[in-house]
């Protein structure tokens, strides 16, 4: 007797993975590629665990028509990969050739192996000579990248229809032009504000040319996310960390770019931790910008990983602190960090120390979707959602084998979550695991493992996970239970 499936995904939801090219790709410093920010700082002593740096990563760029081949296998209907700047336009002005051509290859590829290619424009990797003119900091480069941008449309406009302008603004901004924790490693609020708009142009901009040249492309931009919950949600001050911590790190960026307006409660918070730094800012945001950078978008995507519980006051029962990845100094990335104490609440934790709360995704898909997207007439899709764990590879019958149950059990519940979001009527039409590979976790180096794909950087070998084999298995089933007992992969 056969089973019948239940939970069952809607024909139109699409199964995929995620990756970025400076964290796979290797090749750094070939056919003309140049060095990128990335590069840069993971020479700098102390800012990458273990001195790791992308040079080889998952080597990809030699390594992609295997890998593309893998997805196949696995079953995967799309892939979401990043095209690196440093390739494309090493120094930001001239196109070269040879690096727009890699894409080329691996666009065909995946079509080739009937895998829809969902391709992000920054994730991260912004050429190293743009940023000695000051990187995002620079109004210039918004410009820039929208030319860069455009060189990729020429390239595969006729067979790429999916376009995520930016990963993840809050990494590029404030992670890493306040904190120092990510590429260029500054600590500065000014340059993080500063950073945020200027990336956000560079969308707004890019989103408006590849519009006027072809209106029939899937434009979008991914977002990161927390769920901040106040600790006693009766206590003011509890109510109020939640507010700045949702506000510095969700709403900084929801708001310009579907209602056209950075959060004015925000901008004071801002203000009065660093006048200054809001003056310079105010002064950047010209007239027009924000009617710029709220084009309308067809896809918004979410990465979630974990929530945030939080108080006004320090707990009594403080979560122990994920530990820093190297001893380089760092700052907070949110600016108006005063007075929010995170909370404990007992859940479990990845090896980044993240909590494991599939829950919260069902919240921010509900409330993104209610307040920002539907309104909008944007589509969600989860662009990333993953976790890293101490995978132990075990040689089973000649196979490498990774019983990593914990990361099957987080996948399933986030799927579960997402479900749940669409009974609710949360229009969310698919879902990229991160990552497909294991591969270079920025700061961390090679230490954090979120593949559901093992890389053995020795040999560079792939094994597919026992989550690889399960995430398989949903997809073939296309649907959460009654899931094949096995797969072929
Ligand atoms: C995201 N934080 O990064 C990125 O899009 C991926 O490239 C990355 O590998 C993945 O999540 C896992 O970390 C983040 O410190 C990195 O809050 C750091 C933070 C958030 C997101």
């Amino acid at each position: 007797m056969t089973a019948t499936p239940t939970r069952p995904f809607p024909s139109n939801f699409l199964f995929g993975a995620a990756t970025a090219a400076y964290q796979i790709e290797g090749a750094a410093h070939e056919d003309g590629r140049r060095d990128s920010i990335w590069d840069a700082f993971s020479r700098v002593p102390g800012a990458v665990i273990n001195a790791d740096n992308g040079d080889v990563a998952c080597d990809h760029y030699h390594r992609y028509a295997d890998d593309v081949a893998l997805m196949k296998r696995m079953g995967l209907q799309t892939y979401r990969f990043s095209t690196s700047w440093s390739r494309v336009r090493p120094d930001g002005g001239a196109v070269n050739a040879q690096g727009v051509d890699f894409y080329k290859r691996l666009v065909d590829e995946l079509l080739g192996a009937d895998i829809l290619p969902w391709l992000t424009l920054y994730h991260w990797d912004l050429p190293q000579a743009l940023q000695e003119k000051g990187g995002w900091a620079n109004r210039d480069t918004a410009e820039l990248f929208t030319e860069y941008a455009l060189t990729m449309h020429d390239a595969l406009g006729d067979r790429v229809n999916v376009w995520t302008t930016l990963n993840e603004p809050w990494c590029s901004s404030f992670l890493s032009y306040t904190a120092g924790i990510h590429a260029p490693g500054h600590y500065s609020v000014e340059e993080g504000m500063l950073a945020s708009h200027h990336l956000l142009l560079g969308h707004g901009q890019t989103v408006r040319e590849l519009r006027a040249r072809d209106e029939s492309l899937n434009l979008g931009i991914t977002l990161n996310f927390t769920v901040a919950e106040p600790a006693d949600p009766n206590s003011p001050a509890d109510l109020d960390a939640a507010r700045r911590l949702d506000g510095q790190h969700n709403r900084w960026f929801l708001d310009p770019v579907f209602r056209g307006a950075y959060p004015a409660d925000i901008v004071e918070d801002f203000r009065a931790v660093d006048a200054a730094a809001v003056e310079s800012f105010e002064k950047a945001v010209q007239p027009g910008d924000l009617e710029v950078i709220s084009a309308p978008l067809d896809s918004l995507g979410v990465n979630y990983y974990h929530g945030d519980l939080v108080g006004g006051t320090p707990s009594a029962n403080p979560p122990r602190g994920g530990d820093a990845p190297t001893d380089r100094p760092s700052n907070s990335p949110f600016p108006s960090h005063e007075g929010i104490h995170n909370y404990e609440r007992g859940l479990e934790r990845t090896s980044m120390h993240w909590e494991v709360q599939p829950a919260g995704l069902t919240a921010l898909l509900s409330r993104v979707w209610s307040e920002y997207a539907e309104p909008a007439g944007t589509v969600l899709y989860v662009t990333e959602n993953g976790a890293a764990y101490d995978d132990e590879p075990v040689a089973e019958d000649g196979e490498t084998r990774v019983h990593d149950d914990e990361r099957v059990d987080f996948v399933r519940g986030h799927l579960g979550a997402i479900l749940d979001a669409q009974d609710a009527g949360v229009d969310v039409r698919g879902y990229f695991y991160w990552s497909f590979l294991d591969n270079f976790e920025w700061a961390w180096g090679y230490e954090k493992r979120f593949g559901i794909v093992r890389v053995d950087y020795d040999t560079q070998e792939r094994a597919v996970k026992d989550s690889g084999l399960e995430y398989s298995r949903i997809i073939a089933a296309r649907a959460l239970d009654a899931v094949p007992a096995s797969v072929a992969v």
